[in-house]
Order: structure tokens, then C-alpha cells, then sequence
């Protein structure tokens, strides 16, 4: 056997290539955790073509977390009130399904729910699918992929007439100009952002922009740093085609031949002069012409964006309007070019693939289209219609569908809510309501496990083999390389069993996670991302590979859109015409400051890993807020005293970290810190549900707060006294 494992790095979408051994081959040289516990040895694996070996500090130190507080047995209680206790998977697997038997007899499949995670393998995602939306006939599943992707696929599906980003990470060397919208690519893609900033570092014509409200380490390299107020992205996207229209720096002849409804378009840009911009985003008009010589003298521009553009009320028309911009200068389907969407969690891209949001289906198909759902009950075997042509709950829509107990049967897997929702004491409180939650996870305790009846533990990364897709739609099959530890199962194995189990045992004959993958991509075959040349054999032979990839190809396709032809019904991609909305809900007298939240270089979201590594610990030790000098100086705030941020809906408690960073008017907490990690410093706690019309994805970058700064001899004296009171009689 090798000494090394090929696999992926489980945390980001850039999808870096890992080389795993166990502890146990290196005598001396072994790592050793800090309490001396050997750790599996991780090094970045040069042959990976995305990453070439690089790897950042979550790649590096991800070994550390594989087998600390690991949920061993399935653990069962009848209500919240009581304590766990452990069973055996068979009876787990009675309790659900005679569960779910139960609500179907009652004609009540729509109160079934999952809500899964871009943590997921493809085969996981896969699986669920056949399960819920083909077998039960709900489409109540939905990811956190909700909260994180959903603008960039709306947008995609809108402009382009199908999902799927175009571009790939060589365009990251090859690009004249990068665009970085509300991406803070240094601290959440690394291995991305080293591959573009060597490049620029090396060649002094390429220019690079970021357009985002804090000075984050991503800024402090750019050619031209962007601090619109919050918000204001479509402003200045607006702002920006304006001045490329007024200086002709358009292409016509990309325009007549390959686009439609730019007239709209050109109608709403009229109202964006300069001066209104400029204004309106906070920013010189000097630099809002800098930035648009750039994009109009480049020969080539790349723009990429994450969380600042799809976690907004109105995300989708944030990511069109960018796309404009590149159908108005012939920017897409070349090398160095096009609009490019980070992709968050490590296989985010699969599960778009798969179908893994409540109106979708596999294969970059959709449950409104009459045809899609016809293919795939056909495929899938069962009758006709018994997909519902009605898109399921989506996140959000499950908590409200559990205060209105709509909801009878929540199944979370691979992603933290109890944390990572917005409006957190509401969606507590409706998790409490939950008449049945099972909560499958790889850790324990997490936050979340407080409100479930059933634990189901989960084999992890590295214990399972299955495939991935990173942002630049390059697929990779990740070896396990470790047993799972005692009872934890593999995600598509459970919901494969319970298929069984409720009487779909041809449905769900699958010996292995290749055979699932195997049926799976039959599934792509002519579609945008066709991958029907790939299997697990295939990608152990020939390396990751991009898709599109159909049986017989013999080569990759490292771009779409290279032939100038959409999936549009008309082959052209469509301007998008957006007046800009603003916040859903803007500062006001009451609560005069924007809250933005995030994350920070070391930890990963919700910390289950991330927490139980020394190195990370030490690396970030606590939560704060960020606050520019003007504002704290205004309250009175020194460094490091606590300040209590209110919105409408809770509070939270952090220590000031006085900066120029952030913009005054706008401060910052990481999203990192949940009641498992600290006191009062859920970043969530703050925040607010309302989302984007389009893409149903909420706006967990703005709020609207008050500071109030707590007083150093309150909290020493008086203060303590109180808060220790009220922990007490909580
Ligand atoms: N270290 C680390 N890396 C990660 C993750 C992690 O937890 N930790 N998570 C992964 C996941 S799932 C995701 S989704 C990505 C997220 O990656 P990013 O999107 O890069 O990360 P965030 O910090 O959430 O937000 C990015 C920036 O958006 C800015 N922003 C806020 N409001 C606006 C606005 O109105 N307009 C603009 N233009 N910008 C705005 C914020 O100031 C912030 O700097 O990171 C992935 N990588
Ligand atoms: N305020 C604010 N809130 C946010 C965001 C923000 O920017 N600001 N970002 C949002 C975004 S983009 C995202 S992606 C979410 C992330 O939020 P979550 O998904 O809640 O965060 P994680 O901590 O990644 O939780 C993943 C869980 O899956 C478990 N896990 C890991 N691997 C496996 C596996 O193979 N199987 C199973 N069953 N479990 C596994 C881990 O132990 C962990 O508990 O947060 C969202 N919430
Ligand atoms: S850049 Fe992302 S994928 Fe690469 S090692 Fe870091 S966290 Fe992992
Ligand atoms: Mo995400």
C-alpha cells in the first residue's frame, strides 16, 4: 500500500489536494497533538492541479481534528428534557422509520425535512435526493448551501440559461485585471488568492480591485481598494457600465451577436452618473473611474465574488449585475475572463450537481420543468409524477414550518443551524418546538446536538470514499484512508438504509460509493455538466479532472462558453436590468450601525474542527468586534472593552478591536464564536432572515445595530454580579 492517500482538503471550495499518513509510519518524526496524542500527517499534494502542493493552515493542521470528540454511537432521547442514551443503529433505524411510515399514512410526507451541507460527498447528496424528492415524494430538501451559493446559481441560471461558473483557476494567471467583490479571498481561498497575488506581484500591468466595506488582508494587496458602504454593490456595478458606455469601452459586435435585453439594461444604467455613485457608495469619483479604466482597458478581466454579493436581500441581481459587465465588454469564454463565483464548502459544486436544494433536481435540473422531473422519475423508476412539481422548504422555510408545526420531522446532517442560522433565538426557539430532530453529525457535543432526539454518528473526510467538486468545477475522487471509529456510518449508507427500510430496497442496491456515483453521473449526461465519462475508476487513473466530461471525451473542457453560445433558449445570455434596493434593513436613528459579519483566517464556520486545534486557538483566542477609531471615539470605546451590539432581534457581548479597517458606520464580528465557544458572542444572534427574492438566500451580511459600550467598572463590579445572577437562573 502507498504510504500516502490522495485526497482532498475537506474545508474550502478551492479544493486544495491533500497526501494523508497515518501516525503510526513516521517513528520520530511523528506529529504529535499537544497532549501527545500521534495526529494523522497532511501535506498539500503536488500533482493536484488546482492547488500544486499548496496548502494554508487548515489544510495543514486538519489531521489534529480527526479524532477528537468524535459522536461513536447512535443516542436517543424522547424529548429534549431528558438525557441521551446510546442504541444500536438497528434501533435507530426503526425509530425513523416507523417516523416516517407514520407521517405518510397520515397523507403528511410535506412535514418530512432534511437540511444537509456542501460537506457532503456527491454520493451523500445523491442519495438524499432519490430518498426524499424520488422515493418520498417531498422536495423538503434543502443545504446550507442556501445560506452560501444560491445568488451565484440564480444569477448563473438567469444570465446564462444554466449554472455552472465559467472559468477556471489557470484564468487566475492569465487575467490582465481581477475584480474581488465581497470576497476576502486571502482569508477564505488561500491557495486561490497566493496563485493570483504571485501573479500580480510578478506583472506589474495587471491591476487588481477589491470592492468591499473592510480593509481585509485580500485589500491590502489590490491596486485599488473599493469601500462602498454596505450594500452598494449594484450602484457601483451600475456606476461602473455607465462610464465604460460613455468612454466606449463596450463590445458591440459580442453585444449583437451573442446577448439579448440589453436596451432594458441600458435604460436603468442612464441613472447612474458618477456623482450619484459616488455618493450613494461612499467612494471618490476619482476612484470610481480608476476602476472602470481598469475594466475597460484590460484585455482580459476575471471578477470574483463570495459572501459580500449572494449573502444579500438582493443577491441575485448582485451577481447579474456583474455578469453585465461582462457581456458588455465580450469578457466571458476566453482565457483570463469571465465572472467567477468562489464556491464556499468543499463540494458546494456537487451538490448543485446533484440536485442538492429544493428546486433542483440532478443534473443541473429544476422541479418546476415538467420535462426535468419526467427524466428523472423515468431514471429514478418511479411513476410519474410522483415528484412534485413544487419546490420544497428551503432553510429558512423549515424553522418557519416548525414554529407553525407544519414541520413534524427535521433531519439536519453535516451542517451546525443551532450556530450558523440567521436569528438565532427564533431559530432556537423553533428547533425546541421540533416534534422530532435527527441530528447526524462527525462531532459531539455541537451546538445543535442540544436540540435533537437522535444522534446519528457520521464517518467523516478520510473515512469515506467519494467525489468532490471544487469552484473550478474540477472533480477529484478523495480516498479514505481510515476506518470510521466505532459504530459511525457513512452518510449515503444511512439514508440508504432507511430507503430500504421503508420499502425501496431496489431503489437503494448499492454495494459501494462507486456504483452510486456510477448511476449518478447517467443522470448528467447531456446537461451542463454532463460528467458521464467520469467514475471512480476514471479519477483514480487520470487525476481530477473539469467537467463538462462525456462518455468518450478524451480531453477536458477548462472553460464554458468558449463558443460564445449560452443555454439559453435563444443561445444568448441575458442583461440583467436592476435598480439597486439597498439594505433590508438600513441603519436608522435607533440602531445606527451596520453590523457585517464573516470569517477569519484559521477557523472554519461553527469550529467542531477547527475549535479542537491547538494552533487555530491560539491563532484567533476570542471573539470581537471590529469598529473604526471615528465611531469608537465617539461612544467612548477603548481597545478591547466589551461592547454590548443589540439589534432587533438579541445581543451579543464582544471586545472592541479599534481599526481603520472597517469603514465608520459599519463593524464586524466573525461568525466563528457559538454558545459552545463563548458567552454571548453568536454573531447570529444579531442578524436577520430576510433574503433575496430570487435565490431565497438570506442577507446574513447586514443588520442594523446600537452599541453600547459596557462600562470597565460595571463589569468588574455590579455587572458580574448581574450576569452571573441571570446564567444562574436561566
Ligand atoms: N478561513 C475560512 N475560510 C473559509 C470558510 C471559513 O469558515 N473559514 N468558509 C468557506 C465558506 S462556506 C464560504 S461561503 C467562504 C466565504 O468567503 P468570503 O465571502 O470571502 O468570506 P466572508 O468573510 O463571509 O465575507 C467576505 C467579505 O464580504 C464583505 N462584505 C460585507 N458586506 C458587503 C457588501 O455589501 N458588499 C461587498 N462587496 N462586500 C461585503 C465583508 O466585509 C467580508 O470581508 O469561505 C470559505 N472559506
Ligand atoms: N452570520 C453569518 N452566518 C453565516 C454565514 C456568515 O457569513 N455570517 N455564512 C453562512 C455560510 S456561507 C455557511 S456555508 C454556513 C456554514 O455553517 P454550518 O454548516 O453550520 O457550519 P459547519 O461548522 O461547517 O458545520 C458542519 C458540520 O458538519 C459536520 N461534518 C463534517 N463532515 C461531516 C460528514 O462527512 N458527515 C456529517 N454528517 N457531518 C459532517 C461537522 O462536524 C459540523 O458540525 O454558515 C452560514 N451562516
Ligand atoms: S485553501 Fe481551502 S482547500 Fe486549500 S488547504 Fe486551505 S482550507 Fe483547504
Ligand atoms: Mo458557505
Amino acid at each position: 500500500m502507498n504510504e500516502f492517500t490522495k485526497t482532498l482538503c475537506p474545508y474550502c471550495g478551492v479544493g486544495c489536494g491533500l497526501e494523508v499518513s497515518a501516525p503510526a509510519q513516521h517513528g520520530k518524526a511523528t506529529n504529535r497533538d499537544s497532549d501527545g496524542t500521534p495526529t494523522w500527517r497532511v501535506r498539500g499534494d503536488k500533482s493536484h492541479p488546482s492547488s500544486q502542493g499548496m496548502v494554508c493552515v487548515k489544510g495543514a493542521t486538519i489531521g489534529e481534528s480527526i479524532n477528537k470528540n468524535r459522536l461513536h454511537y447512535p443516542m436517543f432521547r424522547e424529548s429534549l428534557h431528558q438525557d441521551f442514551r446510546r442504541i444500536s443503529w438497528d434501533e435507530a433505524f426503526d425509530i425513523i422509520t416507523q417516523r416516517i411510515q407514520t407521517l405518510r399514512l397520515h397523507e403528511e410526507t410535506d412535514s418530512i425535512c432534511m437540511y444537509g451541507s456542501g460537506q457532503f460527498q456527491t454520493e451523500d447528496y445523491y442519495i438524499a435526493q432519490k430518498l426524499l424528492k424520488g422515493c418520498l415524494g417531498t422536495n423538503n430538501f434543502d443545504a446550507n448551501s442556501r445560506l452560501c451559493m444560491s445568488s451565484a446559481v440564480s444569477g448563473y441560471i438567469q444570465s446564462f440559461g444554466a449554472d455552472g461558473p465559467p472559468c477556471c483557476y489557470d484564468d487566475l494567471e492569465l487575467t490582465d485585471c481581477a475584480f474581488l467583490i465581497g470576497t476576502n479571498t486571502a482569508e477564505c481561498h488561500p491557495i486561490v488568492f497566493n496563485r493570483l497575488a504571485k501573479y500580480h506581484k510578478k506583472n506589474r500591468h495587471v491591476k487588481m480591485v477589491v470592492v468591499d466595506p473592510r480593509r481585509t488582508p485580500t485589500a491590502e494587496v489590490a491596486d485599488l481598494h473599493l469601500a462602498i458602504r454596505p450594500g452598494t454593490d449594484i450602484d457601483l456595478f451600475n456606476g461602473i457600465a455607465y462610464l465604460l458606455m460613455k468612454w466606449n469601452y463596450i463590445d458591440t459586435a459580442f453585444m449583437d451577436d451573442c446577448t439579448s435585453n440589453f436596451p432594458a439594461y441600458a435604460e436603468v444604467i442612464r441613472h447612474y452618473s458618477p456623482d450619484v455613485v459616488a455618493r450613494q457608495c461612499g467612494i471618490s469619483i476619482q476612484d470610481l473611474e480608476t476602476a472602470a479604466k481598469y475594466w475597460g482597458k484590460a484585455k482580459s478581466v476575471l471578477s470574483m465574488w463570495s459572501m459580500g454579493v449572494n449573502q444579500s436581500s438582493e443577491g441575485t441581481a448582485k451577481v447579474r449585475t456583474i455578469i453585465n459587465l461582462h457581456l458588455m465588454t465580450g469578457q466571458i469564454g476566453k482565457p483570463g475572463a469571465g465572472p467567477f463565483s468562489l464556491t464556499g464548502q468543499p463540494n458546494a459544486m456537487g451538490g448543485r450537481e446533484a440536485g442538492g436544494l429544493s428546486h433542483l433536481l440532478p443534473g443541473y435540473r429544476l422541479i418546476k420543468n415538467d420535462q426535468h422531473r419526467a427524466e428523472v422519475e423515468d431514471f429514478w423508476g418511479v411513476e410519474r409524477g410522483k415528484i412534485s412539481p413544487v419546490p420544497g422548504l428551503t432553510a429558512w422555510d423549515m424553522i418557519t414550518g416548525l414554529e407553525s408545526d407544519h414541520v413534524k420531522l427535521l433531519w439536519i446532517a453535516a451542517t451546525n443551524p443551532a450556530v450558523s442560522m440567521p436569528d438565532l433565538e427564533r431559530t432556537k426557539k423553533a428547533l425546541l418546538k421540533s416534534p422530532f430532530t435527527i441530528y447526524q453529525d462527525a462531532y459531539y457535543p455541537t451546538e445543535t446536538a442540544a436540540y435533537a432526539h437522535l444522534l446519528l454518528p457520521a464517518a467523516q473526510w478520510g473515512e469515506k470514499t467519494g467525489i468532490m467538486t471544487n469552484s473550478e468545477r474540477r472533480v477529484t475522487l478523495c480516498q479514505s484512508f481510515h476506518q470510521p471509529p466505532r459504530e459511525a456510518k457513512v452518510d449515503w449508507e444511512i439514508f440508504a438504509e432507511v430507503g430500504r427500510r421503508l420499502g425501496f430496497a431496489d431503489k437503494f442496491a448499492f454495494n459501494n460509493s462507486a456504483e452510486v456515483y456510477a448511476e449518478f453521473v447517467q443522470l448528467t449526461r447531456q446537461r451542463p455538466c454532463d460528467m458521464s465519462g467520469l467514475s471512480h475508476e476514471f479519477l483514480a487513473a487520470q487525476g481530477p479532472t473539469h467537467w463538462p466530461y462525456s462518455q468518450g471525451s478524451s480531453s477536458e473542457t477548462k472553460r464554458l462558453y468558449t463558443n460564445l453560445r449560452f443555454h439559453t433558449s435563444d443561445g444568448r445570455a441575458k442583461f440583467g436590468a436592476f435598480y439597486s434596493q439597498g439594505l433590508a434593513e438600513p441603519p436608522d436613528p435607533d440602531y445606527p450601525f451596520v453590523l457585517t459579519t464573516g470569517r477569519l483566517y484559521g477557523h472554519w464556520h461553527t469550529q467542531t474542527r477547527t475549535g479542537r486545534i491547538d494552533k487555530i486557538r491560539q491563532m484567533h483566542p476570542e471573539p470581537f468586534m471590529e469598529i473604526h477609531p471615528r465611531d469608537a471615539a465617539k461612544l467612548n470605546i477603548i481597545d478591547h472593552q466589551l461592547v454590548e451590539v443589540r439589534s432587533r432581534r438579541g445581543l451579543g457581548k464582544f471586545p472592541a478591536k479599534i481599526t481603520k479597517a472597517i469603514s465608520p458606520g459599519t463593524v464586524f464580528v466573525p461568525m466563528h464564536w457559538g454558545a459552545l465557544w463563548a458567552d454571548n458572542a453568536e454573531a447570529n444572534a444579531l442578524t436577520h432572515p430576510q433574503s433575496c427574492p430570487d435565490s431565497l438566500q438570506p442577507e446574513l451580511k447586514a443588520c442594523a445595530v446600537q452599541l453600547i459600550p459596557i462600562n470597565v467598572e460595571t463589569t468588574t463590579k455590579s455587572y458580574q454580579l448581574l450576569s452571573s445572577f441571570c446564567s444562574k437562573i436561566k
